[in-house]
């Protein structure tokens, strides 16, 4: 069958070498192409390192990840890089500028592509005020640029490259709820049917995804809908509480 971007944990564990406690224990789930999978938990509960062993940053001690069922690590770094993007949670921004930054995962995408990513990524507005728009040169590390526009561009990069797969560590949390809010609302029609993993801190920024994993201490201890989850699970009961 033809690359759909079908992520598959089958019992992955992962432990830190040293470490006595495994990061992510006995981890299985799908997340589907088309479809919104979101993972809520605690700090320290290990949403990270899923993220990060779906790229290939570490291997799993036991267990098998799959994309489209073959297994991630059959695949070379630059395949997987076509087919994954992750926003990480702290993005990083080489020096060069706007447009080369957003250029990195496709380097032939035009210029209107980059606008419609800003667009979505609402990042539209502050490039526009930029002397130099696109052009406008970025520093090493981004030190010219704000935090909340460094997540912006970061996000706008992601949806340049139409991956597969697209990984969300906590890209939404550090903007304003309206803005959370607009993105999200904008996401869908940009990422349709990729497979999307949104990792998030607010409840509100996943209560409309297809699925959600509730991780604490390495452990999916719940997995459902936001309705299923509310009703039948104390973790995530916690988190919206609180
Ligand atoms: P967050 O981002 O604060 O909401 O927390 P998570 O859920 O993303 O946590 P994560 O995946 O960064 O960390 C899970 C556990 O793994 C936590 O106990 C810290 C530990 N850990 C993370 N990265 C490393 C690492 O590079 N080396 C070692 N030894 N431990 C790490
Ligand atoms: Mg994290």
């Amino acid at each position: 069958s033809p690359a759909a971007g079908q992520i598959k944990f089958e019992n992955v564990t992962f432990g830190f070498p040293g470490a006595e406690k495994p990061v992510i224990a006995d981890a299985s789930f799908v997340a589907e192409p088309g479809k919104t999978t979101a993972i809520i938990g605690s700090t320290g509960a290990g949403k990270t390192v899923l993220l990060n062993l779906m790229l290939r940053l570490y291997d799993p001690q036991e267990g098998s990840i799959t994309i489209d069922g073959a297994p991630v690590d059959a695949l070379t770094r630059a395949q997987l890089a076509r087919t994954v993007s992750l926003v990480p949670q702290r993005p990083y921004l080489f020096g060069g500028t706007i447009a080369s930054n957003l250029r990195f995962g496709r380097t032939d995408a035009n210029d209107a592509e980059l606008w419609e990513a800003l667009r979505v990524a609402q990042g539209e507005d502050f490039v526009r005020e930029k002397e130099l728009g696109l052009e406008e040169p970025v520093s090493q590390g981004g030190t010219n640029v704000s935090g909340g526009q460094r997540q912006r561009l970061s996000i706008a990069r992601a949806l340049v490259a139409k991956p597969l797969v697209y990984l969300f560590d906590d890209s939404f949390s550090a903007l304003d709820v309206a803005t959370d809010a607009r993105l999200r609302a904008a996401l869908p029609d940009a990422t349709e049917g990729a497979t999307t993993i949104i990792v998030a801190q607010r409840v509100s920024t996943i209560t409309e995804a297809d699925q959600i994993l509730v991780m604490e201490g390495g452990e999916i201890v719940g997995r459902g809908t936001h309705d299923e989850l509310l009703a039948t699970n104390e973790v995530y009961q916690e988190i919206v509480r609180s």
